[in-house]
């Protein structure tokens, strides 16, 4: 009975929303392919690129609909399967989607689903879409998008099936294909080379790092990706009962805290549910990351006003009332967030994002709703914990302290910055001819000897070189004026000349391309993430904004005859032994100081053959808690990730 009225509700909406079934079968096949064709014709407005990212978009897209079925209360498991040949597969244990057959059209609601742009987000049993990223396309676009798609469908008790080929063209209509006795969807596609000419190969580490979030901000969902493209199958699960409480346990694993159980507060107003957990550690940085509908809000917005805002008035009002601050004195923002990690998790039903990278929550109600749970929630948690509650304020205290005393002692100097006297360029730095900043580079290269071979290969026109010396600082460890004092640091930020934290003005930055370049071993991994954390950190709109590159020097040389090729991941160096079978010379890189200054050129440097990986945001974000964990007090979660040679596996793109 309960499957009935499902399909019926969707039938009833799907003659209201979609044109589709007005018209006859050839009228509207044609203009379901003519909104499918819009999307192959400029995929970049429906999924941003169709670069790595774009092709990792379709992947989301999918896996968002399982997501839906489970925070509607009917699935708790997802399933990813990379397959041999980069096919992608997606299985959730869901209702299935429905399979209703419309009478006039002979058109199934899953056929509709995947061929009418955005008909998945309008029809359907009331219960509104809660995940769907900044693009939040459906999975029509992802049908479109594919060489073919197939969705299987397990329901009332039998096996449902169609295929669409070259882009989205059902080769015949739902069918029967057999029984079951179970419930789902499965949905397995091959994205087009033809629209994906960059790349159609799938990154664990991309998909592993966002399942893994998933799990965290939405608990109790089981998520699993396995890799089944190689004969060795690598498989992750992860299952959160805490949810985001965990998360931020993770983010703060190997640290020393101040609270250890989490302090977690919900609340649920006008369709509108928020979560915040918070844990502060012995460090000096604050971490809060904000998100809604599942969607990392960089940017910030009206949850993390709220989050900020009630913080701050709870913690003074403790501190006063309990006499650990004098009535006329206050502790400012700044103060009560030394080293706090928090999450803010908000589910909305019609979020509006704003911002230059339109990841910043515009909603203004949420501001209430966050401030009104977390003022409650805290005030609570205090009331009900007072030893830790006065470590917590102590810890504001010392940190007010310590601002005080440095404003001071730079009045007294009568400088205005911690950056001032930072002006004339690094004696280090190689710099270009070009001054336009959209045409030029610059590559930070560790050590001195491949930062010779850099200087010697590159483009001078377009290209400049600053060598690091070793590893650049312990930013973990140390407070902000320390931090400006070191000379690798101030390299950098006077090179890129744009500033940085607050005024960071993109306006200035010098070069449009900045590419770290280090070795392809676990000592160049780590200088490669301590970059990243300060990037992330103290500039975080450049690497926003898509103006930082990893460099990716080639890991072997194999010489046959006269033909020399390079191989710059193992699977690559699979292909070619397999096709130059015998008779060659391979050699192993080490580092990048073993290539002379013409090979680091042709391999590493040369825009026409060079492998450059973008860094996103997320990749910053992941860099800087690996970091974290890695300075941390706690040696064995340390020693365990060194063994584990993870470091190089999160940045082995
Ligand atoms: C592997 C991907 O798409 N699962 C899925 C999708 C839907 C449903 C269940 C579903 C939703 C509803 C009712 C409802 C979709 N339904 C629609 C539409 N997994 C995957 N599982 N019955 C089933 O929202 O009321 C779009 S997706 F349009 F019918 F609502």
């Amino acid at each position: 009975m309960a499957e009935e009225k499902i399909e019926v509700v969707d039938l009833e909406a799907l003659e209201e929303q979609s044109t589709l079934v007005d018209h006859s079968y050839t009228a509207d096949d044609i203009q379901v392919l003519e909104g499918l064709e819009a999307v192959r014709m400029r995929p970049g407005m429906y999924i941003g690129s169709t670069s790595s990212r774009g092709l990792h978009h379709l992947v989301w897209e999918i896996v968002d609909n399982g997501i839906d079925e489970a925070l509607a209360g009917f699935a708790n498991q997802i399933d990813v399967v990379i397959e041999e040949g980069d096919i992608i597969s997606v299985r959730d244990n869901g209702r299935g989607m429905p399979v209703g057959i419309h009478e006039k059209t002979g058109i199934s609601a899953v056929e509709t689903i995947m061929t009418v742009l955005h008909a998945g987000g309008k029809f359907g049993g009331g219960a509104y879409k809660v995940s769907g990223g900044l693009h939040g396309v459906g999975a029509s676009v992802v049908n479109a998008l594919s060489e073919w798609l197939e969705v299987t469908v397990f329901q009332n008790g039998k096996k449902y099936f169609i295929r669409f080929e070259n882009g989205g063209h059902a080769i015949e209509q739902l069918k029967v294909i057999g029984d079951c006795d179970e419930t789902g969807t499965l949905v397995r596609f091959k994205a087009d080379p033809t629209i994906f000419e960059e790349t159609t190969v799938y990154d664990y580490d991309t998909l592993n790092g966002r399942l893994r979030q998933l799990a965290f901000l939405n608990k109790n969902i089981c998520l699993t990706l396995t890799d089944a493209r190689t004969s060795e199958l690598k498989k992750s699960e992860y299952k959160y009962e805490g949810g985001i409480k965990q998360y931020v346990q993770y983010i703060n694993r190997g640290r020393k805290v101040i609270n250890e159980a989490v302090i977690y507060m919900e609340g649920f107003q006008d369709g509108i549910s928020a979560e915040v957990a918070l844990q502060y550690n012995d460090g000096y940085h604050t971490k809060i990351y904000s998100f809604c509908n599942n969607i990392n809000t960089h940017e910030g917005g009206f949850h993390e006003e709220g989050f900020r805002m009630a913080l701050t008035r709870v913690i003074n009002t403790y501190a006063k009332d309990n006499n650990i601050i004098k009535k006329d004195e206050s502790l400012a923002q700044d103060d009560v967030k030394e080293g706090l990690v928090a999450i803010i998790s908000v589910k909305h039903p019609n979020p509006q994002y704003e911002g230059q990278t339109k990841t910043k929550l515009g909603n203004s109600e949420v501001r209430k709703i966050v401030s009104g749970i977390v003022g409650d929630g805290l005030k609570r948690f205090l009331m009900e914990n007072p030893q830790v509650a006065k470590e917590m304020c102590n810890k504001a205290v010392v940190a007010s302290d310590a601002r005080n005393a440095a404003k001071r002692a730079r009045e007294a100097t009568r400088r205005k910055s911690a950056l001032d006297g930072i002006s004339s360029l690094p004696g280090k730095l190689t710099d270009c001819s070009v001054k336009d900043p959209s045409l030029t580079e610059i590559f930070i290269v560790e050590g001195d000897s491949a930062g010779g071979s850099a200087k010697q290969g590159r483009n001078s026109k377009t290209q400049a070189i600053l060598p690091l010396r070793g590893k650049i600082l312990n930013v973990e460890k140390a407070r902000e004026h320390k931090i400006f004092e070191n000379a690798e640091i101030r390299s950098m930020i006077t090179a890129f000349g744009c500033g940085i934290k607050e005024e960071v003005d993109i306006n200035n930055l010098k070069y449009h391309k900045i590419i770290i370049m280090t070795d392809a071993d676990v000592d160049g991994s780590h200088i490669c993430t301590l970059m990243l954390t300060f990037l992330y950190r103290f500039m975080r709109p450049i690497v926003e904004q898509g103006y930082v590159y990893i460099a990716q020097p080639p890991l072997y040389k194999v010489q046959k005859g006269k033909k020399i090729v390079y191989a710059y991941k193992e699977q690559e160096m699979d292909k070619i032994r397999e096709e130059f079978k015998e008779g060659y010379k391979v050699q192993r890189y080490k580092g990048l100081g073993e290539m002379d200054a013409e090979q680091l050129w042709e391999t590493t440097m040369d825009p026409r053959n060079r492998v450059l990986k973008r860094v996103t945001i997320d990749d910053a974000m992941e860099a800087d808690s690996v970091f974290s964990m890695l300075m941390g007090e706690d040696v064995d979660p340390r020693r365990e990730f060194i063994q584990n040679n993870a470091v190089y596996a999160t940045l082995d793109y």
